[in-house]
Formats: structure tokens, sequence, C-alpha cells
């Protein structure tokens, strides 16, 4: 371990993390999956992570959708519908709140990056999400290119189509596109300014998105990492707290 401070969430690096947060003049936050777990939505990876026999990487990729766009309306439907009944959670409304204590106490900012597509951070009270993955609430036409949002589960047709016609898909980006480039845009810069960066609840696999964490001790920020198991980040954060988003989040305000 570096210098890390492995706290299984213990008061110690809780309070330090703390004060770090109430210190630092740009903050940003960088979620997965998992902050949504505790809301009973599966995460990608791990033995929830699956729907029927399939891993998401067989679902999420054009290909599938090209191969058998019924298939996978069938499992954004379903996760659509479990989005709908899904409650933001502790870990949700505290990432909100802590937006607000930081962004009211003037001249700072917080930007919350998130890889999710749940929507559950719109419903917690986050007011700037920059959504690298897209969002289920929104379908994208593939002929005339329409985005809008849809809020209907279940969807009346799988799969839905455009008034044009066309095929509509998710709004989501899946492994091999490119992420919508405003808000990685400016993802890049808040990490490049931030001085604590909270990683939470993603196993920082997937890129370019978990690069950010890299990004953001390479401009000297302090990075903390908040996830109920160990991740590839551990060793060069400095802070570990081991445990629940929803149980630990609530702790840092
Ligand atoms: C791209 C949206 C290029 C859809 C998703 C290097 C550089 C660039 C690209 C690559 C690269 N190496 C490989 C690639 C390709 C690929 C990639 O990263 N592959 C991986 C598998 C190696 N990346 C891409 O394809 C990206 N595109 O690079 O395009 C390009 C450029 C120009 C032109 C053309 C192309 C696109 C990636 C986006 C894919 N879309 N989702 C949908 O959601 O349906 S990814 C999917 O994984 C989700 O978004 C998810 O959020 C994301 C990451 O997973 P996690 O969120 O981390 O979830 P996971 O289950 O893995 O982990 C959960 C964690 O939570 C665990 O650690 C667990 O311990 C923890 N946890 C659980 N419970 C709790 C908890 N923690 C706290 N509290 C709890 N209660
Ligand atoms: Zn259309």
């Amino acid at each position: 371990m570096g210098d890390s401070q492995v706290g299984c969430a213990d008061g110690e690096a809780i309070w330090a993390l703390h004060r770090a947060l109430e210190d630092a003049k740009d903050v940003v936050a960088l979620t997965g999956a998992g902050i949504s777990a505790e809301s009973g939505i599966p995460v990608f990876r791990g033995p929830g992570g699956l729907w029927r026999t399939y891993s998401p990487l067989q679902l999420a990729s054009p290909e599938a959708f090209e191969r058998d766009p019924r298939l996978v309306w069938e499992w954004y439907d379903w996760r659509r519908q479990l989005s709908r009944k899904a409650k933001p959670n502790a870990g949700h409304i505290a990432l909100a709140q802590l937006e607000r204590k930081i962004i009211d106490g003037g001249a700072r900012s917080f930007t919350l990056v998130s890889q999710n597509v749940d929507g559950l951070h719109d419903r917690a009270g986050s007011r700037n999400v920059l959504k690298l993955h897209g969002d289920l609430w929104f379908t994208r036409c593939t002929a005339c290119g329409e985005v809008k949002r849809n809020d209907q589960t279940p969807l009346p047709e799988l799969p839905p189509k455009c008034k044009c016609g066309g095929l509509l898909r998710p709004n989501v980006v899946w492994f091999g596109e490119p992420l919508p480039q405003d808000a990685w845009t400016q993802a890049v810069e808040a990490t490049c300014r931030a001085r604590v960066f909270l990683v939470i609840g993603t196993s920082a696999t997937v890129f370019p998105a978990a690069g950010l964490a890299h990004e953001a001790r390479q401009a000297k920020a302090k990075v903390a990492v908040i996830n109920t198991e160990a991740t590839e980040l551990d060793s060069t954060a400095a802070w570990v707290l081991r445990g629940p988003a929803g149980e630990i989040l609530p702790r840092l305000l």
C-alpha cells in the first residue's frame, strides 16, 4: 500500500477526507454502478451483473443491437423498469447535498461525473451531472438522429420506432462508441482542476472514464476511493474507504 489510509470507513479516514472536502476549492466525484447497488440496481460485474444468461459486455454494443435489437431493448426495458421503481439512496442524496454545500460556499466547484445511465443522481437532486455513458431515459433514432426523452415503462413496443419510421436505440454509449464530446471535455477540465477526486462505486475498469482518476492523481489531486471491494486505484489513493457508498458518503458531509 502507498501512503493510503485504508479505513474500513474508520472515523480517522472519514474525518481527514471531510476536512479535505471543506478546504478543497474544486472537487470532482466519479460514480459507477456501485452507487446504485443500494437502490436495488445490479452492478455490471460480479455475481449480480447478469441478465438472463447475458453479461452487459455481450449486450451493450452496436454489434449486439445490429444482431438483435429486440433482445437488447428487452434488457434496456428491464433496466428502465428497475430504475423507475428504484429510489435514490443515501449515497446519491449525500452527493447532491455535498454539491450544494460546496457550491453555496461560493468560489468553489463540485462536478459530478457519472458512468451510470439510471437517472438516480438527477432524482436525488444533483444539479449538474456529466453523463459520460448517456441516459436510459432518452432514445435516439438510428435514421433521423432525433434524441427524445421517453419515460414509458414498460415500452409499448420492442424495439420502439421513431415517428419517421426509423428504429430507436437507447441514447447510451456502447462499447466501441465515443463518449459525448461535451460531457467528456467538461469532465477532463474539472478533473485537471480538482484538489479532491472521489471515486465512488466503480471497478475503474471501463475507459476512458476510469482514466480520469489517473489524470486527477497526475494533476496532484488527492484521490479517495469509496468501494465495498478493493480496486486497482487503492494503492495510489490518499484514502480508501471500504464500505457501502450509502453509509460512507453521508458521514463526509
Ligand atoms: C471508447 C453504458 C473509443 C451503457 C457502458 C482504453 C481507452 C479507451 C477505450 C478503451 C480502452 N481500453 C478498452 C477500451 C474499450 C472500452 C473499455 O473500456 N472496455 C473495458 C471493458 C476494458 N471502452 C469503450 O468502448 C468506450 N468507448 O473507448 O470509444 C472511440 C473513440 C472515438 C471513436 C470511436 C471509438 C465506451 C465505454 C462505455 C461503455 N458503456 N455503459 C449501459 O449502461 O448500458 S459501460 C458500463 O461499465 C457502465 O456504464 C458502468 O458504469 C461502467 C463501469 O462499470 P462500473 O460502473 O464500474 O460497474 P462495475 O459493476 O464494474 O463495478 C461496480 C463497483 O461498485 C465494484 O467495484 C463494486 O465493488 C462496487 N460496489 C458495489 N456495491 C457498492 C459498491 N461500491 C460502493 N457501495 C456499494 N454499495
Ligand atoms: Zn427518426
